[in-house]
């Protein structure tokens, strides 16, 4: 919209026709161009206004999930392999938690229960491509920033995508930007319903021994996800109370930023830090166990 309003002069006739004679809408001595520039110009703020709110929202319930014990695993990949398909199957196939906490969260972050009372958070991103272009970072900026702070990362690929060592190397470089590559990752090899070449598959597998495949659309291997997303939540997270002595405060930032910090209060010369993280750096802070 931005972009037609300078140009509405030819647009204009388009635009009343579609109006359909909105008679009375004209104001005194405005002529039809000024009509159009003018509900073009309402209609900009008014979504400018939504996408305020939007991002605000999306900010609160953020804030709300990074405070929350409850681990959060982000779905990435490249654009089209099933990443929101796969979180669609993911809260179908297992129980919906019912809990005030997570009764507003946004569509596309979903709690799913993987064993009794453990809850898990996912949360869907924008389909990653190889040259995400400049003017666009900005706006996918949100939905990238769920990967930072998620505990884990799902990184689903299209196995009958002749590109999939492509993309699997094009997510992997933006997880690095984002810092994220040190996490705990699936790798999720999706659609085998398409792809028919065993040895094709048996080479990703020797390349990739972790993985795990899947077709979203018959369902096969949904249940050794869950199993796997269960193992990772319960072996690669864990809560930990931390007491920095003030001459060590230079690792008081490394672990806001190896970890999710639950609570810090200072006392006697001492922060004392309740903080999740990955379990492989447990061992960096043994000496500092409160
Ligand atoms: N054959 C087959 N198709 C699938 C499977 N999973 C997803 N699809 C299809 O793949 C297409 C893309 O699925 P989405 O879930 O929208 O993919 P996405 O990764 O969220 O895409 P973006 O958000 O655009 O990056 C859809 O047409 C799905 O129906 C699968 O297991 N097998
Ligand atoms: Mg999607």
């Amino acid at each position: 919209m931005e972009y037609s309003l300078p140009r509405l002069t030819r647009a204009w006739t388009h635009l009343s026709r579609q109006r359909g004679g909105a008679a009375g809408t004209r104001g005194e001595g405005e002529t039809q161009l000024e009509v159009d520039r003018r509900m073009v110009q309402n209609r900009i703020n008014q979504l400018k206004k939504e996408l305020i709110e939007v991002s605000k929202h999306r900010v609160v319930q953020r804030a709300k999930r990074e405070r929350s014990t409850v681990p959060l695993a982000a779905i990435v990949g490249y654009t089209n392999v099933g990443k929101s398909s796969l979180l669609n199957a993911l809260s179908g196939a297992s129980v919906f938690v019912e809990d005030k906490l997570f009764a507003t969260l946004d569509p596309t972050t979903k709690a799913i229960s993987i064993s009794e009372n453990k809850p898990l958070i996912i949360t869907d991103t924008v389909g990653f491509i190889r040259k995400l272009p400049h003017n666009l970072v900005e706006a996918f900026k949100s939905t990238l920033e769920e990967v930072v702070v998620a505990d884990f990362i799902i990184h689903i690929l299209d196995i009958s995508n002749p590109s999939v060592e492509q993309h699997f190397k094009t997510t992997v470089a933006l997880l690095k930007e984002l810092e994220s590559l040190d996490k705990p990752t699936i790798t999720v090899f999706n659609k085998i319903d398409k792809f028919e070449d065993s040895i094709g598959r048996a080479r990703l597998k020797a390349l990739y021994p972790d993985s795990i495949f899947i077709s979203v659309k018959t369902g096969e291997g949904i249940d050794l996800l869950l199993q796997k997303l269960k193992d990772t939540a319960d072996r690669d997270s864990l809560t930990m109370h931390l007491k920095i002595p003030s001459e060590k405060s230079e690792l008081i930032s490394k672990i806001y930023r190896l970890g999710k910090v639950i609570g810090i209060k200072y006392e006697n010369e001492s922060a004392l830090i309740s903080v999740r993280m990955p379990k492989i750096y447990k061992k960096i802070f043994t000496d500092y166990s409160a």
